[in-house]
Formats: C-alpha cells, sequence, structure tokens
C-alpha cells in the first residue's frame, strides 16, 4: 500500500519504508500473515513520523514497533539493506516462488504445486503445466497485472466507465472505491461501486451491468473476464476482469495506453450502500478494527450492514442473522459503533 501522501523525497524515514515494504510483500506472498501485519503496522508509524528513525531504541519507543523490528530499521539505516530480504530474494526457491505467487490469482498452494512438479519459469509453465484460463492469461499479462495503476489513469478509466454508463441509465451513480477512494497516489486495480436510488437487492442491477459489460467489451475497452457476474447468486453480485485505456482520439497523455489493468465491480443495492462503501474503501486493517469494534459493542458489521447481534440457540446455533440496525448511510454506521468519523484519506490502519 502507498500511502496517500506518499512523497519518498519528503519523508525522513523513506529508504526505511521502502526496503520495509518490500520485506512485507514477500511476507505477504509467502502467506506469512502475523510477520506481515507487523511490518504493515510499523511501516505505518513509521509514515507518521517527522523525524528520521535511526537506532533500535528510537524505532522500539514507536508504536507498533516490536524489538526485531526495531534491530532491523537500525540495520537498513546503517548498512541501506536488509540481510534477511537479500536471504530471499537470493533464494533460488525462493525467487521462483515469488515469481509464481505473482501470477494473477495464484496462492501458496499451486505455487508449491508447480516447484514439486519441477517447474522454475514462467517459460515451463506456458510450455508444460496443465494451466486454467486465469492462470494462462495472468501469465501471458504478467508484467502489466503487477505494474500499479498511477492515480491519473485510475481517474481516467474511471470516466471512461462513468460516460459510457450515463448512456445506459443516467441514474446509475458509479464510484471508484478501495485505494483510490482513500487518496493513494497509485492501486493495484480499480474497485467500481456500483448503486442506484430505491434499488434493495444487487440483483436488481444485473440487467444493468451486463449491458455495460457488453458495450465495453464491444468497445475494446474491457479485454479479459476473470470472474462473471452470476445474477442468481445473491451475493454473487461482482464482476471482475482485465481493462485497457484505448488510445485518445485527441490530445490527452499516453500513461499507460496499452497495458492491461485489473478492474472490479460491485453491484450494491441503496439499502446497503453504507456498509458496503467502509468494505470497499478498507483498508483491510481498518475494515478488520471497525468489525471487531462491532462486536464489542454487541453488533456485527460486514458488506451489507450493521447489524444487531447474532441470537444463538443451544449449540451455537444460528437462531436470527441478527436485526439490521444501519445500512444505507456510511456516517450513520460510525455514529451507532461510537466512533468519530474518519475520511477515507484517513482510513489507512
Ligand atoms: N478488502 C478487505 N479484506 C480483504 C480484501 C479486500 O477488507 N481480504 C476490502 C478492503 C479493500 C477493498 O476491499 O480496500 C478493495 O480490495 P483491493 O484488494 O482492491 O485492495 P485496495 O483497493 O485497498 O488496494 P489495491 O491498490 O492494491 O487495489
Ligand atoms: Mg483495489
Ligand atoms: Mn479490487
Amino acid at each position: 500500500d502507498a500511502s496517500p501522501t506518499t512523497n519518498s523525497n519528503s519523508n525522513p524515514n523513506a529508504r526505511t519504508i521502502e526496503v520495509l515494504q518490500a520485506m512485507c510483500d514477500y511476507y505477504s506472498r509467502i502467506n506469512d500473515h502475523w510477520r506481515t501485519m507487523a511490518y504493515r503496522k510499523a511501516i505505518s508509524t513509521l509514515r507518521r513520523q517527522t523525524v528520521r528513525i535511526t537506532t533500535e531504541d528510537e524505532a522500539y519507543r514507536l508504536p507498533n514497533v516490536g524489538r526485531r523490528l526495531a534491530q532491523k530499521i537500525e540495520e537498513i539505516v546503517q548498512t541501506n539493506r536488509l540481510q534477511r530480504l537479500e536471504y530471499a530474494q537470493g533464494n533460488p526457491t525462493d525467487q521462483v516462488l515469488d515469481t509464481f505467487l505473482k501470477v494473477y490469482g495464484v496462492g501458496l498452494s499451486t505455487a508449491n504445486k508447480w516447484i514439486s512438479q519441477g517447474y522454475r519459469t514462467l517459460q515451463d509453465l506456458i510450455d508444460k503445466a496443465d494451466l486454467t484460463t486465469n492462470q494462462r492469461l495472468g501469465i501471458e499479462h504478467y508484467e502489466d497485472l503487477n505494474t500499479r495503476i498511477p492515480r491519473n489513469e485510475v481517474t481516467e478509466l474511471g470516466d471512461y466507465v462513468k460516460t459510457e454508463a450515463r448512456k445506459i441509465d443516467s441514474r446509475v451513480e458509479l464510484l471508484v472505491g478501495g485505494s483510490y477512494r482513500r487518496g493513494s497516489e497509485s492501486s493495484g486495480d480499480i474497485d467500481f461501486i456500483v448503486t442506484k436510488r430505491g434499488t434493495s437487492s444487487a440483483g436488481d442491477l444485473v440487467p444493468f451491468l451486463e449491458e455495460l459489460i457488453r458495450v465495453l467489451t464491444e468497445k475494446g475497452f474491457l479485454v479479459a473476464t476473470l470472474a462473471a457476474l452470476h445474477s442468481r447468486e445473491r451475493s454473487g453480485s461482482k464482476w471482475h476482469g482485465c481493462c485497457v485505456l484505448p488510445h485518445a482520439e485527441k490530445g490527452g497523455g499516453e500513461n499507460g495506453r496499452g497495458i492491461w489493468r485489473r478492474i472490479d465491480f460491485l453491484l450494491v443495492p441503496e439499502t446497503e450502500y453504507g456498509a458496503a462503501l467502509i468494505y470497499f474503501t478498507g483498508n483491510d486493517i481498518f475494515n478488520r478494527s471497525m468489525r471487531l469494534l462491532a462486536s464489542k459493542k454487541g453488533m456485527r458489521l460486514n458488506q451489507r450492514g450493521l447489524y444487531r447481534e447474532v441470537i444463538r440457540g443451544r449449540g451455537g446455533m444460528k437462531v436470527t442473522e441478527g436485526e439490521l440496525v444501519e445500512g444505507r448511510d456510511e456516517k450513520r454506521i460510525f455514529e451507532i459503533l461510537g466512533v468519530k468519523w474518519r475520511e477515507p484519506t484517513e482510513r489507512w490502519c
């Protein structure tokens, strides 16, 4: 995650953050959740510092920085590198694992399976492995799909989609959530939240999205489907795929043109819009803390709403799903939970 104010030149701990982030990305890829979390929290703390942190003790005094991480911070400052990271990057098996884990949609079990089957390069996979359609796509567009999208391009892609959407149904509202809504200077993908006044079920928006997908595909904007819409599933009201910014007819920058980008659409009825906004704005750690807070107050928060405690019968069986307290209004959910409103740009943890 890049912070909203990421300006590598002005942050006194920029280099330390950069190295810790690489270590964090590595732990995230090998599914070491505990270390990933520890690094993310420490990075977030470092981002907020206005002075350069140079020693283990200084680092250790900061919130969310343990002794081991504090030692690593000192190591980075003194040597400009981190041995543990170089070890990870230099270990041949780790390198292959790293490469495979960066194929879109591939997790640890698939990556390890490929390694045990003797594959060592992306070309090996293309030539010899038994691949799903999505895996093949992830390999063929490996570079593109591992490149972050600059904020101005997300804006441009977003405007393109909104223009086409308006022609289909001007009352449908589209908002780009995720890291973009948090103000990030770059995003891993484009997360569209789609809603419309008067809807009470995501299914009400399915015909609109089907038409939008059709039009955008016809125009050459959408180039691949990774997860299609399933109109029957109540919760399956999402579409995942890839898009490409078309060449500008007149003027405009050429930035990012031709690069495949990941794009997600999420259909949300008006009645669930507030809860969905919170969920799809994130970040994931912020979401987790909001859900925890809700449960401490005898409530339950998910992407559809804030509910009063689930009533459990004998043997922990769910008797009811809980009573809906609030779903449509983002600010009301904060109020009911008794937390001070936080702008999307302040939701980094
Ligand atoms: N989300 C979550 N928990 C997950 C995955 C997602 O709470 N395990 C929520 C929070 C995210 C939002 O969904 O902000 C969108 O998911 P993305 O994976 O697109 O993440 P971001 O948009 O935050 O980051 P990126 O720039 O990498 O896309
Ligand atoms: Mg995203
Ligand atoms: Mn996404």
